[in-house]
């Protein structure tokens, strides 16, 4: 197997971008009329316009070559039938099974797993339906008014992100809270703000052995059970989301108030399942089954579509051309909607996480850049702030503009400023200011020559910097499940393409390894272990601050 560099489209697109790399968009716009017509793509509620970027007919096709040399068709179809493509964990990869509201059958190790898939969200409806109702009571029988969830990285950001996208959508009574840090200010701040006979906490853990997680949920269940005397009932007000069946009834949380998820959904693709039960909770039933339904959607575009037409592949593609032949080493996601601000950081890990890596599945390194450093936040702010450095610093970051196109539920006057500001961004982004334009600018606001000659380097903008945008119909459930799922997949494909495992996490489970020695050293149960200099003076250090009798460090 050849391979990414030894590729025919690899070689052949290197070529291209001996001339590609001095292509100035504005001259693309000019000679091709049509651009923004070809270059745009609709689907379930999604408009992607991708005119805005370095490329040509020619391109694309190099590109689309690429992706069939690489093998993407062959891996798509891999993971949906269910293969053991995560293979340093021996896993399938079916959070597509998770929203498969097709219902056929898909097969992990010759059984459907789709009967347990549905069991389990007949679970979760019936108890968000108990909470929302308030059936389902705390221990002196009033009503949950606010939900604890308490769970890191994977096991919260999606939630939390999802919750915090759909707001409009929210239970008036129920009130939700996110509990990731260890840093016991975040899990103090939100007891404050709670009640224990009207709280449910929600444990999230994949595994239930994460530290943060687990140090969280004993001091959330302490502080549960001093505050109500001894009185509390820890089953009406603790429910556990986990694969780990032994571990939650270790916990001492009854396994018949666990929801169940399985080693093939990956935390950070685990949204759709039981994890989501705050999404559930907070939405409602009919909302969590439309959210899946818009990734059912974008999943069922992903596996069928022609590679032209697909947008996660395209997506995907754009972005290859530039982490690998151009060098943009970031890419920005920059949502012009307040409610989507958890959006980027979610994007951070998903893409971060899934494609930080440097060996192929096979175990040789790559010698190719593989993912970018995801960074943003909300464009309207962004352009107040790290923009300046979009326009005119000397990295190329393509960036991701995304917004709703349907302003009515907006405020009288507000939608119409944050699109314009955002279509404006782009076309700066694509035009940029020549010294001509800036001269003229200056000249018309009444400078003399002088002032003129001195200012206008300075207003230049190369221009020429690559944007997409992203338009959701309405921020609503449906296309907030196609959105996340378009991502998931565009993700995949690069991963795909570089010949990565998108699926482990080795990087993490080193730091959940690593910190337990040094816990144990800080908090003075173990003596401390050799370690470089600066370790062991910074573990000194502590203890001669938190522990008595330490010696002080020299
Ligand atoms: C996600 C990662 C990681 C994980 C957390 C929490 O893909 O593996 O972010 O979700 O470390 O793990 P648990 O759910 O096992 O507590």
């Amino acid at each position: 197997m050849p391979t990414l560099t030894q590729l025919p489209a690899w070689r052949a697109l290197w070529k291209h971008f001996t001339r590609a790399r001095d292509w100035s968009m504005r001259e693309l716009f000019d000679t091709d009329p049509e651009r923004a017509q070809r270059y745009w793509l609709e689907q379930d509620g999604l408009i992607l316009d991708y005119s805005k970027n370095r490329l040509t007919d020619q391109t694309l096709t190099l590109l689309l070559q690429l992706a069939r040399e690489a093998g993407v068709p062959e891996l798509i179809e891999a993971m949906f039938r269910g293969d053991k493509i995560n293979v340093t964990e021996d896993r399938a990869v079916l959070h597509v099974a998770l929203r498969n509201h097709a219902g056929t059958p898909i097969l992990v190790d010759g059984e459907d797993v789709m009967p347990k898939v549905n069991a389990v969200l007949d679970r979760m409806a019936r108890f968000s339906r108990a909470v929302r109702s308030g059936d389902w009571v705390g221990y002196t029988n009033q009503p949950i008014t606010d939900i604890v969830s308490i769970g890191i990285g994977g096991s919260d950001l999606g939630p939390l992100m999802v919750c915090e996208a759909l707001k409009p959508y929210a239970h008036p009574r129920l009130a939700m809270h996110f509990v990731s840090n260890v840093d016991s200010s975040l899990l103090k701040e939100t007891l404050k703000r709670v009640h224990p006979e009207t709280t449910l906490f929600i444990i999230e853990s994949k595994t239930f052995t994460t530290s943060e997680t687990l140090t969280n949920a004993h001091t959330a269940r302490d502080w549960f059970l001093s505050s109500t005397g001894g009185a509390g009932k820890v089953a009406r007000h603790f429910v556990a989301v986990s694969t780990n069946r032994k571990a939650v009834a270790d916990f001492g949380i009854d396994p018949a108030h666990m929801f169940e998820f399985w080693d093939w959904v990956g935390g950070r693709y685990s949204l759709w399942s039981a994890i989501g039960l705050p999404i559930m909770l907070c939405l409602g039933e009919e909302n969590f089954h439309a959210l899946l339904d818009g990734a059912h959607g974008m999943d069922t575009h992903f596996r069928t579509a022609p590679l032209e037409t697909n947008m996660p592949v395209l997506l995907g593609l754009v972005g290859i051309w530039y982490i690998n032949f151009f060098g943009g080493g970031s890419h920005v996601i920059a949502p012009y909607d307040q409610y989507l601000h958890r959006f980027p950081a979610f994007i951070q890990q998903l893409d971060m996480e899934s494609n930080g890596k440097q060996s192929t599945r096979d175990g040789r390194p790559v010698d190719y850049e593989t993912a970018p450093i995801i960074w943003g936040g909300t464009g309207i702010n962004g352009q107040h702030a790290f923009f300046q450095l979009l326009h005119q610093g000397t990295h190329i970051a393509p960036i991701d503009l995304i917004a709703s196109l349907d302003g009515r539920g907006s405020l009288p006057g507000h939608h119409e400023i944050l699109l314009g500001n955002m279509f404006a961004q782009a076309e700066a982004f694509l035009r940029g200011k020549t010294l001509d334009e800036a001269r003229a600018e200056l000249r018309a606001a009444g400078l003399d020559a002088a002032a003129v000659r001195a200012l206008a380097p300075f207003k230049v903008f190369d221009g020429n910097r690559p944007t997409n945008t992203l338009l959701l119909q309405r921020l609503d459930p449906r296309c907030l499940g196609a959105l996340i799922a378009l991502y998931e997949h565009k993700v995949f494909v690069q991963g795909a393409i570089w010949g990565l495992n998108s699926f482990d996490q080795w990087g993490v489970e080193l730091g959940k390894q690593l910190a337990q020695t040094i816990v144990g050293e800080l908090s003075g149960e173990s003596v401390p272990v050799p370690h470089d200099s600066s370790t062991a003076r910074l573990i000194a250090l502590y203890r001669q601050k938190n522990l008595d009798g330490e010696p002080s460090v020299e």
